[in-house]
């Protein structure tokens, strides 16, 4: 072969090679996605901008629904934040793409439960002349997916600054879309730090942005009662003081408030540990004065108070779920106070048994009300992974587990069937529950308690609710999961930006489809993150930075 075939063929290849590398690194890796978070689970959309009129008007049967018609009113409210105020400008008023959103219900309950319908399908048509004949339709078979389908369609839209107009983006939009899981919650703890009902509702109206449906309401705990309780007037003695303090106007305003955003409330009284604050209004309820937790098990009255105090919650709180708590549970105020001591010798109980003897009597006033009860539970026992054998030399905190008594390990077989097992510590929890038919909400601690600030938003946002558990039957009972705002060290100060974005990545996972948040997904979701982030500041939540804050990538 001649030296200069040679030398072309070389050319060719070295020039297929080069263009080949180049156009791997150009071409971009994937479809981009649109800026909507949680992602949609089925979606198609176009390359056209239509202008929203903000006059814009409600239509279809969903305008007969209060619940519909104030959602309407507010997503107005943050679409068109820049008023009108330039219209003066103009000689005419211009004619807008889209004058009218209709929403239509397949039926009219408005019942908020666990498992609520929250499907929708939203299509915004492209008018091929500028008519102002464009629709928005949302078609829904309960009013809480009309409520996600307006949210989503709020993420479309946004103000123009040129023109001075509200933009649908990238119509025409054809969306369906459901959640992945009934349970995406939120916990806040409102005993270590009181949270002003302001604030609270804060927080609901932004879990509203994220689809986000349970607000688990961590009332009281050892720091604080701040909850009045009718039927014992002198338990909310032991809130802070008497300004943090929660009426039972209050609770009614915030049930009312969430279930306006389609979000229920999951409260909690975490018994018979974490209860010390209930004897500053009746001291009886300590097993003595200098022994203060758990609640003493051996007196009739101290049933009687939760009773009582379940007896008034259950006037407040609609929700079919109800957190007891039963966490972290020391004894020894129990096996080193006289009385007490005496009743478990009568009684023929070991400290666990009484424990056990508590958590399920606990379980029947609940279901007596027609609860299911929720209980925290932790596999620590069982699963001593590497990395807790590294923590437990770290951590005091994490050794003392090894002392405490948890639900699920001590008697998993007396609890009652329609319990929920609340994941808190170790990961392989929930496919222990399930395969023992419990129900499971998953909230792993390494990667859901959003009080552990050196956890960034990508370990948030791949830790899957469903890992290690292959049965169809058993995926079932996963509920979902929520995300734990302890208060120990937030406040009303920075509890929002605690909060957010962290919270979002992990309402990703529980809304959207699995395929479309697992493998290679989170790096394409960063982008999208940071929007959904800047959006959750425009609309004035105080959310922090997604990746400012990391201490993996911070120099050691
Ligand atoms: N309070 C209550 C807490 C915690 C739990 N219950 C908790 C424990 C360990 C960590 C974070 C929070 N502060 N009532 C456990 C469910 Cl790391």
């Amino acid at each position: 072969m001649p030296t200069s075939c040679v030398h072309t063929l070389f050319l060719f290849c070295c020039a297929f090679f080069v263009s080949q590398a180049l156009g791997a690194r150009i071409s971009p890796p994937h479809k981009p996605l649109p800026f909507i978070w949680p992602l949609p689970a089925k979606f198609s959309f176009g390359n056209h901008s239509l202008s929203l009129d903000p006059a814009l008007s409600l239509s279809g049967n969903g305008a007969a629904s209060a619940i519909v018609r104030d959602a309407f009113a507010r997503y107005k409210g943050i679409l068109f934040k820049h008023g009108d105020r330039f219209s003066f400008l103009r000689t005419l008023r211009p004619v807008y793409d889209v004058s009218k959103l209709s929403i239509t219900l397949h039926s009219n309950s408005e019942e908020l439960q666990l498992g609520v319908d929250e499907s929708y399908n939203l299509f915004v048509s492209w008018p091929q002349v500028h008519s102002g004949a464009g629709q928005v339709t949302i078609e829904a078979n309960t009013v809480f997916g009309a409520l996600r389908g307006l949210e989503t369609f709020s993420q479309l839209c946004s103000f123009d600054y040129t023109t001075k107009t509200v933009q649908i983006y990238k119509a025409p939009w054809s969306i369906q879309d459901k959640p992945r899981f009934p349970y995406r919650g939120l916990m806040l703890d409102t005993s270590r730090h009181y949270l002003p009902v302001d604030v609270i509702k804060q927080i609901i109206e932004s879990m509203s942005y994220a689809k986000l449906n349970v607000l688990h309401w961590h009332i009281i705990d050892e720091q604080s009662f701040p909850l009045e309780v009718p039927t014992y007037p002198n338990l909310w003695k032991g809130s802070y003081t008497k300004w943090e303090r929660y009426t039972v106007e209050d609770a009614y305003e915030i049930v009312n408030f969430s279930k306006m955003r389609g979000i229920n409330v999951m409260a909690e009284v975490d018994v018979p540990g974490h209860a010390a604050s209930w004897g500053v209004g009746y001291p009886d309820l300590w097993p003595s004065s200098s022994c203060r937790e758990p609640l003493d098990v051996s007196k009739k009255f101290t049933f009687d108070v939760l009773s009582g105090i379940l007896t008034d919650m259950r006037k407040i709180f609609p929700f079919e779920l109800f957190h007891l708590g039963g966490d972290e549970v020391n004894t020894d105020c129990w096996t080193n106070t006289t009385q007490v001591k005496k009743w478990l010798r009568n009684q023929n109980m070991t400290a666990k048994d009484a424990y056990q003897y508590f958590v399920l009597k606990a379980q029947n006033i609940a279901l007596t009300k027609n609860w299911s009860p929720v209980n925290w539970y932790n596999l620590f026992l069982f699963t001593i992974s590497c990395s807790y054998i590294v923590d437990m030399f770290f951590r005091f905190d994490f050794f003392m587990q090894l002392l405490r008594e948890e639900t699920f390990n001590t008697f998993p077989s007396k609890l009652h069937p329609r319990t929920v097992v609340h994941n808190w510590l170790g990961p392989g929890v929930c496919p222990k529950a399930v395969a023992k038919g419990f129900r499971c909400i998953f909230s792993n601690q390494g990667v859901w308690y959003l009080d552990h600030l050196d956890v960034p938003w990508d370990v948030v946002y791949t830790a899957e609710p469903l890992e290690g558990i292959q049965k169809a039957s058993e995926q079932k009972l996963v509920l979902g999961g929520e995300v734990c705002m302890w208060g120990e060290t937030a406040d009303t100060s920075d509890v929002q930006q605690t909060i957010w974005p962290r919270a979002a990545a992990a309402a990703e996972r529980l809304w959207s489809q699995r395929d479309s948040t697992s493998g290679n997904a989170n790096k394409i979701a960063l982008a999208r993150l940071q929007y959904f982030r800047c959006l959750l500041n425009r609309r004035g939540v105080p959310a922090a930075p997604v990746t400012n804050f990391n201490a993996r990538t911070a120099p050691v």
